[in-house]
């Protein structure tokens, strides 16, 4: 035990959770040999290990710490509310303040008439919400065999049944027997890897056009609803070109589909609106919501829904629910997250400050030999690693080898950086300065060198 810090040594950690703790996406074997890396602080945009070493979090813990960490309103929010009432549910006829309010003012901050709010805890719990109830929309007007969704490869939306199914990730469809019925996908809008000869603009109408070319396929009357994310987060910041979504609106309006835009990421600042939607000017019939909802900092998430679709849904019995559905605490947290990230204008510092700085600090990588795509969007960034920048050429050994390197290069320079394949995509806190920016940047570029040297030794390059 550190008598100074009140925490048993690294090495003691590390040994109960290689014996005790099962990580998401991670080989248990591989990381029990290696020793599992113990955060025990975070302030702003930094976290300190249980070493004493202090990282700079590029991602935002998993894009979700919006507002930044150590806010002590936050914590003072949860406690008042856990003192006051730590839990009531929501069902059957029954609600408390905290949960009404938050209903109210996300109703208020969404777009149009999204007006109505279904709390879950998180992010896949809130796309399973929206399995059911696009299929009971079109099932409560006389139209059951309505019921598939049409999603994309290479998206995230969970990782439960249901929201795995609609992601497109086809290592996990492998585990457990997805997609369940019903959950077709088209291809995604990755101009660099997959755009060819096309300019971007042709390419994202060719992509969008996919959508029409399914729904003619299936036939209208059997598609309810078509899902994905503004930009595809968890797939490596893919940012559409710019003719995609225009295109993918006039589709779902022409063919009576409802829209679903899975605002996880996206929502609540990243993009330096309240909602991604707002970027790319979407009108989605439902928005999924997660994460930046309270900044991370308790567990909630939602769908928030179109009037038509909530005066349907609300009929009869919607048989579907969360014990946690609106928890109390969780929504006072989350009125919290929403207050500061009004009050202190955080969306207003991404979009004129912070998303400006991100651009231009991102955009001398470029320059780098291993750096191919360089592409932000708001507080969204990534860069896609190539051994050939004019061919678009991937790694001969396969994807995510030098990723993965690059990774472990950032770690070694106290920096958090995910790697998606072979694409490094960052995701700050929203509050981030642009001098941190630049840390960010100085240090990828020496992470990268490395990184260079790395693969090249290793034969994955020439
Ligand atoms: N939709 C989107 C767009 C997401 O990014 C979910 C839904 C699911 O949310 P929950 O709260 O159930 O996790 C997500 C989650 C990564 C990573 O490493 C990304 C997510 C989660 C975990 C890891 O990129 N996104």
């Amino acid at each position: 035990m550190n008598l100074m810090t009140n925490q048993p040594p690294t090495a003691e950690l590390q040994a109960l959770d290689a014996a005790h703790h099962m990580h998401p996406f991670t080989a248990g074997a591989e990381l029990a040999e290696k020793g599992v890396r113990v955060i025990t602080r975070a302030n702003g945009v930094r976290l300190t290990d249980s070493d004493g070493r202090e990282m700079l979090d590029a991602m935002a813990g998993l894009w979700c710490v919006n507002i930044g960490y150590g806010r002590e309103e936050l914590a003072d929010a949860a406690a008042r509310q856990m003192r006051e009432l730590p839990y009531y549910n929501t069902f059957f006829q029954t609600a408390h303040p905290p949960v009404i309010a938050l209903a109210a003012r996300l109703a208020e901050l969404a777009p149009g008439d999204l007006n109505h709010v279904f709390f879950a805890g998180s992010g896949s719990e809130a796309n399973d919400t929206n399995i059911r109830m696009v299929r009971h929309y079109w099932a409560a007007q006389g139209k059951p065999e309505k019921s598939v969704i049409i999603s994309r490869r290479n998206a995230y939306h969970g990782s439960s049944m249901g929201s795995a199914s609609l992601g497109g990730m086809p290592a996990m469809h492998g585990q457990g027997g997805l997609p369940i019925p019903d959950i077709v996908h088209i291809n995604q809008p990755n101009w660099w890897a997959e755009g060819g000869e096309m300019t971007p603009e042709e390419f994202g109408r060719a992509r969008a056009r996919e959508l029409e070319d399914k729904i003619a396929e299936l036939g209208e009357d059997r598609v309810a609803a078509f899902i994905a994310e503004p930009v595809q987060g968890a797939g490596g910041v893919i940012i559409p070109p710019e003719s995609y979504w225009p295109e993918i609106q006039r589709i779902c309006d022409a063919h009576d589909i409802l829209l679903i835009a899975d605002e996880v990421i996206c929502g609540f600042g990243r993009t330096g609106h309240w909602f991604g939607s707002q970027s790319y000017d979407i009108r989605p019939d439902i928005m999924t919501v997660a994460k930046g909802l309270s900044s991370g900092y308790a567990p909630i998430g939602g769908s928030i829904v179109r009037d038509h679709v909530a005066e349907v849904i609300g009929r009869d019995e919607f048989y579907h629910g969360y014990t946690y559905s609106g928890h109390p605490v969780a929504a006072a947290v989350a009125l919290e997250n929403l207050r500061i990230l009004e009050e202190e204008k955080i969306i207003g510092h991404v979009r004129d400050v912070a998303a400006p700085a991100l651009a231009k600090a991102w955009a001398t990588l470029a320059d780098h030999p291993l750096v191919g795509e360089v592409v932000t969007r708001g507080l969204l960034g990534s860069v896609a690693l190539t051994p050939d920048k004019a061919s678009r050429a991937p790694f001969r050994e396969g994807p995510g080898k030098v990723g993965l390197i690059c990774r472990e290069r950032c770690f070694a320079n106290d920096l958090v950086m995910r790697h998606v394949g072979d694409r490094m995509v960052v995701s700050p806190p929203l509050v981030i300065t642009p001098s941190d920016i630049d840390e960010i940047v100085r240090r990828a570029r020496i992470a990268f060198d490395e990184t260079h040297a790395e693969a090249k030794a290793q034969g994955l390059m020439d």
